[in-house]
């Protein structure tokens, strides 16, 4: 039996290797006395503390050194920036695709369906999406009801998270936009949208409380903005653009009407400025847009035509 580690002594970085299911696997092939005993003598293999902050760090850091140049950054994990990120990932499985979201539960406003009640109400054709994810639903002729918003919400993101080219950072706000010459535009006139600046949410929230925290950066020839229209960062993108000029003004969402608010979110997904790709609730703030209430198949459709736009843009 091989020796455990001795407590105290760090052992070497073991070199990791890819196995079957593509997880990284401790290439010593060392045993431990390990024990799944529900008799009252279960045994872990031995750790010291260090390790688990190498494990951690070496990870975390590595994604961050290598996201801070990416193909797409998607701010919002909500319902349409988790839509729009499947679709992508799985529809150009070459691409890095980067999703900064502020809050630490991914998920946005689909973790309930209207007024806390659990039911999520999608209509047709939407429910193609839930046929694609494999989320089982009702079906009540024009629209289909999954039971409850999370079953939604958790399969989507746990798709997302499986695509091997897609990363999440959660507690991490974007609090800016970068924003330079278009090198598309030969008069050198018009500004594009080429990245994003970050923070930690907490950070990002406290400015007011501490100088000197200034923000990382991450690059990239498209961003997706997904920001959604309520929330205390609700509808970033649209009203940056604003204070920096490339919007006169905001649209403002106005009131609630299921059959001209979804139609116009999917159809008025676009890119709403050089670079900067915008879907979702987010756009009844930039187009001044109806909202469509407790019903989320715009959601799912406009994060799927914002991962087109995408590939257009990327492809001209
Ligand atoms: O769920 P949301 O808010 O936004 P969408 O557009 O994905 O879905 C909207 C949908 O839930 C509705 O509002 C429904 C259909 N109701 C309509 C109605 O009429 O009321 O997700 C946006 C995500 C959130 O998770 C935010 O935390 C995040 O974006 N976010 C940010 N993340 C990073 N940096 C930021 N600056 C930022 N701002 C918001």
């Amino acid at each position: 039996m091989a020796p455990a580690v001795v407590y105290g002594s760090l052992p070497d970085e073991v070199p990791l290797l890819l196995n079957k299911n593509g997880l990284k696997a401790d290439a010593t092939n060392r045993t431990y006395d390990v024990k799944e005993d529900y008799e009252g003598n279960y045994r872990f293999a031995p750790i010291e503390e260090a390790q688990v902050s190498r494990a951690m760090i070496k990870r975390y850091f590595n994604m961050m050194y290598e996201r801070a140049i990416s193909d797409v950054v998607i701010i919002g994990a909500g319902s349409a920036g988790l839509s729009c990120a499947y679709h992508l990932a799985k529809s150009r499985p070459d691409l890095k695709i980067t999703i900064i979201e502020a809050n630490v539960a991914p998920g946005g406003g689909a973790w309930l369906g209207g007024q806390l009640m659990t039911p999520m109400v999608v209509r047709k054709p939407a429910d193609r999406f839930l046929e694609e994810l494999g989320v089982p639903y009702e079906d009540e002729g024009p629209f289909v009801v999954v039971k409850h918003a999370a079953l939604f919400t958790s399969t989507v993101l746990s798709r997302v998270l499986a695509l091997p080219n897609v990363v999440l950072m959660n507690a991490t706000a974007v609090e800016d936009l970068i924003v330079r010459p278009d090198p598309r535009d030969p008069a050198g006139q018009r500004q594009r949208v080429a990245g994003v600046v970050t923070n930690w949410t907490l950070v990002a929230l406290n400015h007011d409380t501490q100088s000197c925290m200034d923000p990382n950066v991450i690059t990239a020839p498209v961003i997706i903005s997904a920001t959604g229209h309520d929330g205390p960062m609700g509808a970033f993108s649209a009203k940056r653009l604003v204070s920096m000029g490339l919007l006169k003004e905001l649209g403002n969402m106005r009131g609630l009407d299921m059959n001209r608010a979804e139609p116009a979110i999917v159809n008025g997904t676009r890119e709403v400025a050089p670079g900067l790709i915008m879907t979702g609730m987010e756009l009844s703030e930039h187009d001044g847009s109806n909202r469509m209430g407790p019903t989320f198949g715009a959601m799912m459709a406009s994060g799927i035509k914002a991962a087109r736009e995408a590939i257009r843009i990327l492809e001209t």
